[in-house]
């Protein structure tokens, strides 16, 4: 596929949409960027970024003044369409495909013959072949002949986006062969990992199943740390001795997890098979309950006190990001305030502000706590050592002060 001349339309700039907006813009192509908020569409006109992660400043910045990537809220005409949207789940943990239905009819009147339709954000089984090709061809496009749908799942990690993007080999599931093979032809032009082939339900379900099997792998984790607190045993220590097997290798216990990927995506596959999805399904179980368990562990030691300062260190759903998307801290936290056991101070580097939490800086909440609750591994916390929390309670949910 050429590149100059080659017009992109990426629907949804977050994340994922943004960097791969900004990314295709700086090499060549002409991209046009849809958000549905008229504040995230002026700051990337202006060159701006309304999220953090690392270097996407300078990628949006370049791209913009090239006159490379533009942004708006409506779909134009193109000859690629990228669907970036958010796939959340809604209540009794199904899917909620509204913004990938809003984005397919968006697009349908501006799709032409010979365009290739790429559906990128994580969905459930039969979403392209179903969803996408059916409102397109109820959209009067002909899907057999006229026009190219595949799937092609994101799978970079927020933090290392702009390198993985590249790096990273891709699976391309087309609702048929020629589809796959025109979405295999435009992401060989920015793409240096593998592209890989397959039909459209196998690259969801592959999606489905990465992040699935690090939820499985992240509640084993979590499972140990409970035990071993029964047990007294240092669970990072256990770890790091089990890990010493050729053939073990245990993820980190944490608070929980978070983000909008690996906490989500398994719920798409237990609503489609609950009665085979058992482990997936106890797996998001154990961990949707840690961060129940760290609050018990907060209450009992803040019964030791008349009304302890507790300080919060960390917001975010992991370290280093300012995303607060599902974070098993945030939920820490608010639970916390609610229950009212003692005063609670919070710390969020990434964050200058929120509407919620009145943020301090760090090395304040730790000063002013009787109790700490270290909630995120952020890479200026990693420097603390134990004994800048003498006199104090520290519950050190992410294993990283020693
Ligand atoms: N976590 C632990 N212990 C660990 C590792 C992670 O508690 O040992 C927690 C983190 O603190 C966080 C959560 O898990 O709360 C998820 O973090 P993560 O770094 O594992 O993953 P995400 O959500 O940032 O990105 C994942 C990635 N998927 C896999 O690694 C299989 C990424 O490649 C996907 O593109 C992304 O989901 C996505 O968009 O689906």
């Amino acid at each position: 596929m050429q590149v100059l001349n080659t017009k992109i339309c990426v629907i949804g700039l977050g994340y994922i949409g943004l960097p791969t907006a900004s990314l295709l813009g700086t090499k060549g192509f002409d991209v046009f960027g849809v958000d549905t908020s008229r504040e995230v569409v002026d700051t990337i006109n202006k060159g701006q970024i309304h999220i953090v992660e690392p270097d996407l400043d300078i990628l949006v910045k370049s791209a913009v003044q090239a006159g490379k990537l533009t942004a708006g809220l409506e779909p134009t005409e193109a000859d690629v369409f990228i669907i970036a949207v958010p796939t959340p789940f809604k209540d009794g943990n199904q899917p909620d495909l509204s913004f990938v239905e809003d984005a397919t009819r968006m697009i349908a009147p501006h799709v032409k013959a010979g365009d290739l339709v790429i559906l990128e954000s994580t969905s459930p089984v039969g979403t392209t072949d179903g969803i996408i090709a059916k409102l397109l061809e109820g959209a009067g496009h002909n899907i057999k002949e006229d026009i190219f749908i595949a799937h092609c799942p994101e799978r970079v990690l927020p933090g290392r986006i702009l390198i993985e993007l590249v790096e990273n080999d891709r699976i391309v599931g087309g609702i048929n062969d020629a589809s796959t093979s025109k979405a295999v032809e435009f992401y060989k032009t920015f793409v240096r990992g593998d592209v890989l082939t397959t039909d459209s339900r196998t690259a969801e379900m592959a999606k489905l199943t990465e992040n699935s099997f690090r939820d499985v792998n992240i509640a084993f984790a979590n499972e140990l740390s409970m035990i071993c607190d029964e047990e007294g045993i240092n669970v990072w220590e256990l770890i790091s001795l089990a890990n010493r097997h050729p053939r073990v290798n245990i993820l980190q216990p944490g608070p929980g997890v978070g983000g909008h990927c690996i906490a989500v995506d398994p719920w798409f596959i237990v609503s489609r098979t609950p009665e085979l999805a058992r482990l997936i399904k106890t797996a998001r179980e154990v961990n949707d309950h840690k961060p129940n368990w760290v609050i018990k562990k907060v209450r009992a030691n803040a019964d030791k006190f008349k009304r302890p300062v507790i300080g919060c260190l960390g917001l975010s759903f992991k370290a280093d990001v300012d995303d607060l998307r599902e974070s098993p801290a945030v939920e820490i936290v608010k639970k916390l305030m609610k229950e009212n056991i003692g005063e609670i101070l919070v710390s969020e580097p990434n964050l200058t502000e929120h509407a919620e939490f009145n943020l301090m800086p760090f090395e304040e909440v730790i000063a002013k706590s009787d109790i700490v609750l270290m909630l995120v591994d952020h890479k200026v916390f990693r420097s603390l050592k134990t004994s800048e929390f003498k006199e104090k309670v520290l519950i050190d949910t992410r294993g990283i002060i020693v």
